[in-house]
């Protein structure tokens, strides 16, 4: 079984918190305060964001993670998302937010003081002293509220509430299985949570990858039946195939393709 003995931690099959975690949380809580939201600045406490969220998960049981225990967190670091700045992404995190970075027109989550915080970095809980396991953290399925999981699920679902105005959605349509999937966070959490009464119109790009599959436009499966679902919560939606500034982004790292000149 799992059953810890001799003071050793939980084994696990994912990989274990990172090293040097309150660190790097600090340093990233500091230098997003000083470098991109000065404003925040004031009210925000790096040291007490770090104390809220080590209590949500040390000496505690890996698999019983709540969105409660990160309840004082998501109050401490939390701030306002200015309307029409919104993009929300699935299976296109790196195109994402390198396009987040050239543009500055929009922010995901990770550009929030939140997603930049935890963004890359992996921790859990052990029963255990010290409380934390360095050394393996729990993988999806072997339990599906571990703490970065609830985590991203939480921080999600707060970030969709928080939408207003016109929002983005940048999709994959290089995907095989579809470009909208109903179980990943996205399609679960943010399409449920953003607020028809704050969010006027939603705009998809759908991107394929520059010489990669064109597995689903903008007229395919996956992406009416999103539209069916968001219509139906009386949001206005629009999509778009290759949305040029985002695949400008693309032909950086593609120069010669085809898709790439301008004269085709
Ligand atoms: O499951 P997904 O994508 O649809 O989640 C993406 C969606 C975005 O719009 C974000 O706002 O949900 C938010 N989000 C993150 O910001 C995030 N950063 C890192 C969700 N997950 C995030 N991660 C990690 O990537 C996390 O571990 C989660 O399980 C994956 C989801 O990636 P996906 O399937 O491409």
């Amino acid at each position: 079984g799992r059953e810890a003995a001799g003071g050793q931690p939980l084994r696990w099959q994912d990989r274990g918190t990172t090293r040097s975690l309150r660190e790097i949380v600090l340093g990233r809580c500091y230098s997003y305060l000083a470098e991109r939201r000065p404003a925040l600045g004031r009210d925000t406490d790096c040291l007490k964001i770090w104390e809220s969220f080590k209590y949500a998960f040390i000496y505690k049981n890996p698999c019983n993670t709540t969105a409660e225990d990160y309840q004082p967190l998501m109050e401490l670091a939390g701030h306002p998302i200015p309307c029409n700045k919104s993009l929300f992404w699935s299976k296109t995190n790196d195109l994402a937010h390198r396009y987040t970075k050239s543009s500055h027109s929009f922010l995901t989550l990770e550009d929030s003081l939140l997603g930049y915080i935890f963004d890359g970095v992996s921790w859990c809980g052990d029963p255990s002293a010290p409380g934390i396991n360095y050394e393996s953290c729990p993988k999806r399925s072997e339990c599906e509220s571990n703490p970065v999981s609830v985590f991203w699920k939480t921080a999600s679902k707060r970030f969709a509430e928080a939408a207003c105005g016109v929002v983005q959605v940048m999709l994959n349509g290089s995907i095989e299985a579809g470009a909208f999937r109903s179980s990943s966070i996205f399609g679960s959490i943010e399409v449920f949570n953003l607020n028809p009464n704050k969010v006027s119109e939603i705009q998809i790009w759908l991107m394929h990858d520059i010489g990669g599959p064109q597995s689903e436009s903008c007229s395919g499966h996956s992406i009416q039946r999103l539209k069916r679902i968001l219509e139906e919560r009386n949001f206005t939606i629009t999509c778009e195939d290759n949305y040029r500034p985002v695949q400008l982004l693309q032909c950086v790292r593609n120069p010669d393709h085809q898709d790439c000149r301008l004269c085709p």
